[in-house]
């Protein structure tokens, strides 16, 4: 399986909480591994098979769960 590692800017995360969302909807998809999102940093870096979870359908889901891919 191909593993593509991607980081994306996460705008409007606040708390501890919304770090906890944003990786539970992010490990929900498929094709997707080891999640590390950063609150000081306000990103996320995804392990991830493109051919199963594009970095589209990445951002989608963090945009979903009401939060801005930047
Ligand atoms: Mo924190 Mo975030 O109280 O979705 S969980 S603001």
């Amino acid at each position: 399986m191909a593993t593509e590692q991607t980081v994306i800017k996460v705008g409007g995360m606040s708390c501890q909480g919304c770090v906890k969302n944003v990786t539970g909807v992010l490990q929900a998809l498929p094709g997707v591994g080891e999640v590390a999102v950063s609150l000081e940093n306000g990103e996320a870096r995804i392990s991830h098979d493109p051919e199963k979870t594009a970095v589209a359908a990445l951002r989608a889901a963090i945009e979903d769960a009401g939060f801005d891919a930047l």
